[in-house]
């Protein structure tokens, strides 16, 4: 028996104690054990309430057993639930009664279910998806739904578990296979060949493959936003008003403020949903040069750690302070801070200057520093967070509220969709060409259809998966 076919079993539940507690077990056939486990027959997908015990008979738990029988059941093998009371100590030792159990010889001297192990994380969707319950972009989907951190993110990725996603992908397959073909077909037709890439049905399939790319491309950026969220980092000098920045954002006083310097050291991190986009925004100890005055030890650690947070961020919210726009060593700094930035040359980071303090200073006196779509506001009273809030969900590329269809995706995604984009503008190239190549228009399109399937796990190496899985809970 190899380590694909044994029989796993994991506690499905969280951590901790709760309610109910709930172990699953899936292997090819399960009969034989539940009969060992319970001394009787459960019919599938009838809950029935069965006594587990120990080997002396002394009971263990009194729970709810369901039998799933292949192939109708999660991981499409047999697969028996337990719903215990849920306490960690006693789930640790139902888990132990039944690797008991399945160690059990029968008179043939025959294990009860030979090779029972413990899951690994993933390991139930794994079977799911290499028994064709799901395709691995739901898979993926069912870990995104429980880990989905808005609304918005949570029906997302219900609606690529049931299949949206990867419908569009197949559609977008469909239409690459046929015209793939079509192509194939006339590569033995040399004398026609011309005339063939250069009809009217070829361009009108290649512009219909366009169009349906651009649009899942376009959906899945916005459903990778929905699932990984954006990074944003709040920063700028101390006392800039970051921290009350935070708070309003959160809604929670989660970060401390005071009129000290240096009051934020290390970095807090929060998900705020705006429309039900995740924003993970990072509070940061205040920026400053050491040249006008030393820094202490842990002063430095928290602004190297700022800037270390600055470097992985989609967007800077660059807080300045208008109450100190005439003084010049503030003004100093804030020229130190831009240059730190511009040096560091980070890729892809959209900076969002915004002034701080408006309930103080009229930032309409300070109109020379502040640039163009730069926001002013009030950390204090509120004034300008909403339109704060506007601005980051546009950054984001989700100015609608309109969530209509919308599905999630991943990075993985997006990056198997630019490929197919890559391999479809070749294609089109040859096809244009004034002595087209047809061959090669097939081999593109061949490899945009590969790189579709990898979406969906139609191809995938095992080193894939591996990596897929393993981001899953245990018991999922
Ligand atoms: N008047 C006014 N004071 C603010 C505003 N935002 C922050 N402050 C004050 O500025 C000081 C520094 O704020 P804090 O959030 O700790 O700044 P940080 O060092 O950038 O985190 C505190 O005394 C805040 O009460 C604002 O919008 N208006
Ligand atoms: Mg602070």
């Amino acid at each position: 028996m190899n380590e694909k076919n044994q029989p796993i079993i994991a506690i499905s539940t969280a951590q901790g104690v709760g309610a109910v507690g709930v172990v699953r077990i899936s292997g090819s056939s399960l009969k034989q054990y539940i009969r060992a486990l319970f001394l009787r027959d459960l019919e599938p997908r009838v809950a029935s309430l069965c006594t587990l015990r120990e080997q002396d008979a002394s009971p263990i738990d009194q729970l709810v057993a369901i039998y799933f029988q292949a192939p109708q059941s999660y991981t499409g093998e047999d697969v028996l639930e337990l719903q215990g009371h849920g306490g960690p100590t006693l789930l640790s030792m139902i888990i132990e009664r039944c690797l008991e159990i399945a160690n059990q010889t029968d008179a043939m001297g025959r294990q009860v279910l030979a090779g029972l192990r413990m899951a690994r994380p993933g390991e139930f969707s794994e079977r799911a998806y290499l028994n064709s319950k799901l395709d691995l972009a739901q898979a993926e989907a069912v870990m995104d739904l429980i880990n989905a951190s808005t609304k918005r993110a949570a029906k997302g990725a219900i609606r690529s578990l049931q299949g949206d996603f990867s419908k569009e992908v197949n559609a977008l397959k469909d239409m690459l296979v046929h015209l793939r073909m079509f192509v194939e077909a006339s590569i033995d037709f040399p004398e026609e060949e011309i005339d063939f890439i250069k009809s009217e049905q070829v361009a009108r399939q290649v512009s219909a493959i366009k169009l349906k790319l651009t649009e899942i491309i376009q959906k899945a950026e916005q459903g990778r936003v929905l699932t990984q969220g954006i990074n944003v980092v709040i920063a700028g000098q101390p006392n800039a008003g970051k921290s009350s920045l935070m708070n309003v954002l959160s809604g929670e006083d989660i970060a401390i403020v005071t009129n000290i310097a240096g009051t934020t050291r290390d970095i807090l991190r929060e998900t705020i949903s705006i429309e039900g986009v995740p924003f993970h925004v990072s509070d940061t100890a205040g920026l400053r040069s050491d040249q006008e005055q030393p820094l202490d030890e842990v002063e430095k650690i928290g602004i190297q750690r700022a800037w270390e947070r600055i470097k992985d961020a989609d967007v800077l919210i660059y807080l300045h302070d208008l109450s100190r726009m005439s003084d010049p060593d503030y003004l100093k700094q804030e020229d130190w801070i831009r240059g730190v930035i511009k040096d560091a040359q980070i890729q892809d980071l959209k900076i969002l200057d915004v002034y701080n303090k408006t309930d103080v200073a009229d930032p309409k006196l300070h109109g020379s520093w502040i640039q163009e779509r730069a926001l002013s506001i009030s950390a204090k009273s509120g004034l300008g967070i909403e339109a704060l809030k506007k601005t980051l969900l546009n950054l984001a590329g989700l100015q609608t509220t309109n969530s209509e269809g919308q599905y999630v995706a991943r990075q993985r995604h997006l990056d198997a969709l630019r490929r197919v984009q890559a391999n479809v503008l070749t294609a089109t190239q040859w096809i244009e060409h004034v002595a087209p190549q047809l061959e090669l228009i097939a081999e593109e399109l061949r490899l945009a259809q590969m790189s579709l399937g990898e979406i969906t796990g139609e191809f995938s190496s095992e080193d894939l998966l591996g990596e897929i899985f393993a981001g899953f809970c245990i018991g999922k």
